[in-house]
């Protein structure tokens, strides 16, 4: 395919005013009839042809006013038409009727069905499998549209904006007509039409329109709506108070479809989802569960400002709605766990989320920033839009949003956006223009800090302190440098906001004064480094501090620290920030299951024991930070941190580490567990949530250490459950160990959910992301296997393949990179099959051996057949094309 680069911008010549869209919705044949107003676009001056993109169109007709346009009139090229316009018209009425084929369409992006209900996917350029259009963001229109539908397999029709009139028609069909006020490009069309139901709310918004709010599911899901519809209305409050924004619109719909690519899509006022991030009742929704809903409604909300009202001018500018609305998703879910917290919890519970995010970040984004898909948050060039939906784009793109933040302050941060609003509104911009309404806002330059866009790969923050005891002064030498990163030798230093804080020897941080300031202040403070090296000296301090650095994690980097293990246990015990205080304990973890996976430690220390039992028995912490505090480093994040990857050894130090914490504290973990019993009914409350992930991590370490007691307990767990909190963490602590109890529990699980597709999904992951506690475990890739024979298994349903293969691949390196190869093998195989169907979701399978090259020469050897084998498959599409492709060169 070939390669788009960013500097060839160019706006087109013609673009689109309104567009009336009619559809006759049939499975096989749908007959899309579009009628738009196109227009000479001044920033173009006009000059050159109308140009219009579709595929896996059948053409019916095409006029232009009126009239077919000339043979030598229309040219095309792939998915490209061309059609030149001899006459001077300023505009033109352009008719184009296709039939696209709904059933068919195994891709899910486009117009496609899901058990026999029709729904589309048109962002990134899905509008071009639906109708000829200039499909790019650049190009903003007014929509009006209709769909004719057979009433009985139809009742519910549904576009984005208002309901402009619906009716009867002849044959047992329907029609409803909606218009959309605001212009909008065709990456947010929308339409379903399908047999729903919805919960409904009418709510004021802060200036007292009343707007009409719908959760659209299947009727048999009408109970688990609750949960989606509340997390919508306490989005809306939280961007009217916190950035002055307010729904626009009459109507917010949110529809829920249990075949979808990813998790959801902000289309203009007809948000559809994964059922996985709509669905959740306390039988079928752990905690988690909940979170994941209220978070991903959030973020399809604050779209409709955030990527909606200003969108991307290209999809190089991606970052530009997706960094900005993560960042704007994790701090309303930090504030809501706060509030619910109360003021005492609320720093610990904002700092759980920012662990969170950024368990996230260093398992998923600093991997793919050190291997070959390595792009900047504002990729150059790219063979396949779709497959920059990255942790990049979207995870570093919002620490970059929250650097900004850092460095402005939440106040300069609000002026900044409430001018980029006032500057941009209804428009398609750049990057450039959301930094400039920042800087502008500010006062502030911010030239330098656009590296953060430029520049891909991960830097190191190399930090070095002096003591001088004399003077009573600290000198911090901080140094950044970033490795070289495919096409990008040489990087230029990047702003670096540093919030740190330095710790007496008594536990209790300093107060900060620098050479030169005439008193000292806070305890905390941001530095903001902008050169290779920097030194900062510390005055006034009586003893020799310990640097507490990164406070919060202030900047997307890596830290490197010299930092010895009783240091590592001092902060553990007493950094005065939590989000530290946990990164200390995983530095010391990290440290002692890289030492033993390279073979040179045999023993766990005494210590590192001693300071995870203080943080176990630490009942001053609440319990949701301490079962982050005393999780395991993430294995992603893990084998990147290994010179040479090696999955193999990585497993068995962790397994190794797992069992003795869980055999040494065996008594601590159960005393634990029997404290964190929630009583009372099940609620989704932060707290209480807290409370039952640390009781199922004690489960979880019982079971790994094989203890009797702790899995007795697991089972009267797993049997007396009154919530799927508790019932799947007792289910995951008995898979734990192979045997009769295992298969019995996983069984009773499979038949009890048996009518419940994203319960079952827990089910396949749970097997498929199975670690091997014990040798005579089965290898979980012949798991893997059978399950693909389970009745309720789909290589059409994303959320199953994701919950089997994609927890495989991607969850499980230990199991995947088995010594014999077979998991090899077996990801080719499931990459080919995947491609004829489903090229996005085959492409996500297929980024799993990307860093193939930083494995052991074995594994190499293993797997570079394989990576070859799916790149000479037949009709590979450009999504598996481009990430194969750039695995192997
Ligand atoms: N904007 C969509 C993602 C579309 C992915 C297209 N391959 C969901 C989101 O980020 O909110
Ligand atoms: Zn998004």
């Amino acid at each position: 395919a070939p390669t788009i680069q960013r500097v060839d911008y160019q706006p087109l010549a013609w673009s689109v005013e309104r567009i009336d869209l009619h559809f006759r919705l049939e499975p096989t044949g749908t007959i899309v009839t579009n009628r738009m107003v196109c227009v000479r676009n001044p920033a173009a001056a006009g000059v050159g042809p109308i140009r219009l993109w579709g595929e896996a169109l059948e053409r019916i007709s095409l006029s232009i006013d009126g009239v077919e346009p000339s043979a030598g009139a229309l040219r095309e090229n792939g998915s490209l038409l061309e059609i030149d316009v001899a006459g001077p018209e300023q505009s033109v009425t352009l008719e184009v009727v296709t039939r696209v084929n709904p059933k068919a369409n195994t891709t899910l992006s486009g117009l496609y069905l899901s058990n026999g209900g029709f729904f589309t996917q048109c962002e990134a350029e899905g509008f071009r499998r639906i109708t000829c259009f200039p499909d790019r963001p650049d190009v903003m229109a007014r929509f009006t549209v209709t769909l004719d539908a057979d009433r009985e397999a139809c009742p519910v029709l549904l576009s984005n904006g208002n309901l402009l009139e619906q009716g009867d028609l002849p044959d047992g069909r329907h029609y409803a007509k909606w218009e959309d006020p605001f212009l909008k490009p065709s990456y947010l069309f929308a339409l379903v039409a399908a047999k729903l139901v919805a919960l409904e709310r009418e709510v004021e918004t802060a200036s007292g329109r009343k707007v009409l709010l719908q959760v659209w599911v299947e009727e048999g899901n009408l109970d688990r709506c609750e949960h989606a519809m509340d997390s919508l209305i306490h989005s809306m409050r939280w961007d009217e108070t916190t950035f002055g924004l307010e729904l626009d619109l009459d109507r917010f719909m949110i529809v829920a479809v249990a075949d979808f690519n990813m998790g959801a899509m902000e289309n203009k006022g007809l948000n559809i989802f994964n059922t996985k991030f709509v669905l959740a009742k306390p039988d079928t929704a752990t905690d988690i569960d909940y979170e994941n809903v209220e978070s991903v409604v959030a973020h399809e909300y604050f779209h409709n400002w955030t990527g909606n009202r200003v969108t991307c001018r290209d999809w190089f500018q991606l970052t530009l709605k997706e960094g900005l609305t993560v960042f704007r998703d994790q701090q309303f879910s930090a504030d809501m766990l706060a509030r619910a917290a109360g003021p005492e919890g609320a720093a610990s519970a904002r700092a759980v989320k920012r662990i969170d995010d950024v368990r996230v970040l260093r398992a998923a984004q600093f991997p793919e920033d050190g291997g070959p898909m390595a792009h900047p948050i504002r990729p150059d060039s790219y063979q396949e839009i779709n497959n920059f939906y990255t942790a990049t784009v979207y995870e570093k793109g919002a620490e970059v949003i929250r650097m900004l933040h850092t460095l402005l302050g939440p106040e300069g941060f609000r002026n900044g956006m409430d001018l980029y609003f006032s500057y941009h509104d209804g428009c398609a911009v750049t990057c450039d223009d959301f930094v400039d309404a920042m800087a502008e806002a500010n006062g502030r330059d911010l030239d330098q800090f656009m590296h953060w866009y430029s520049q891909s790969g991960t830097p190191r923050l190399r930090a070095a302190g002096a003591w001088d005891a004399a003077s009573g002064s600290y000198t911090l030498s901080l140094s950044q440098h970033t490795p070289p990163t495919p096409g990008e030798a040489e990087k230029q230093p990047l702003v670096i906001p540093v919030a740190l804080g330095l710790i007496g020897p008594d536990g209790r941080d300093c107060a900060l004064q620098l050479e030169g300031e005439a008193q000292p202040g806070a305890t905390t403070r941001v530095l903001a480094l902008n050169s290779a090296e920097q030194h900062f000296r510390f005055v006034g301090l009586a003893a020799e501090p310990v640097p507490s650095l990164l406070r919060g994690f202030s900047a997307p980097v890596i830290l490197e620290l010299d930092e010895d293990d009783a240091r590592l246990a001092f902060r553990m015990a007493h950094d005065s920030d939590p989000f530290n205080r946990w990164d200390a304990a995983q530095r010391y973890s990290e440290r002692i299951i890289l030492a033993s996976a390279g073979g040179t430690m045999q023993a766990v220390p005494e210590a590192f024991v001693a300071a995870f039992r203080t943080l176990l028995e630490d009942t001053a912490l609440d319990p949701a930070f301490r079962a982050q505090a005393l999780s395991m480093p993430a294995e992603g994040f893990l084998l990147e941190r290994m010179s040479v990857a090696d999955p193999q050894a990585l497993r068995a130090a962790l397994v190794g580490l797992t069992r003795h914490l869980g055999s040494v504290l065996a008594g601590e973990w159960r005393a634990l567990f029997a404290a964190m019993q929630v009583p009372g009914e099940y609620r989704y409350h932060p707290a209480d949530a807290g409370r039952r992930a640390l009781a199922n991590l004690a489960l979880r370490y019982l079971a790994a250490a094989g203890d009797a007691e702790g899995l007795a307990l697991a089972q009267a767990r797993f049997d007396a459950a009154t919530n799927m909190t508790e019932r799947f963490g007792a289910l995951a602590a008995l898979a734990q160990v192979s045997g009769a109890a295992r298969e019995a529990a996983l069984q009773a699980f499979h038949q009890r959910y048996l009518k419940d597709p994203l319960v079952l999904d827990k089910w396949f992951a749970l097997q498929a992301g199975a670690w091997r506690w014990s040798d005579a475990a089965e290898p979980t890739v012949e798991r893997v296997h059978a399950l693909m024979s389970d009745p309720a298994f789909s290589l059409s349903n994303p959320n199953k393949v994701y919950a089997l293969l994609g927890t495989f691949f991607r969850a499980n390196a230990g199991e995947f990179h088995a010594a014999d190869g077979s998991g090899h093998v077996f990801w080719a195989d499931q990459v080919i099959a995947l491609n004829a169907t489903n090229p996005q979701v085959a492409s996500r399978m297929a980024r799993a051996l990307e860093n193939w090259r930083r494995y052991t020469p074995e594994l190499q050897a293993s797997i570079r057949p394989q990576l070859e084998r799916v790149l000479a498959a037949e009709g590979l599409s450009p999504d598996v094309a481009e990430v194969v492709g750039k695995a192997l060169s």
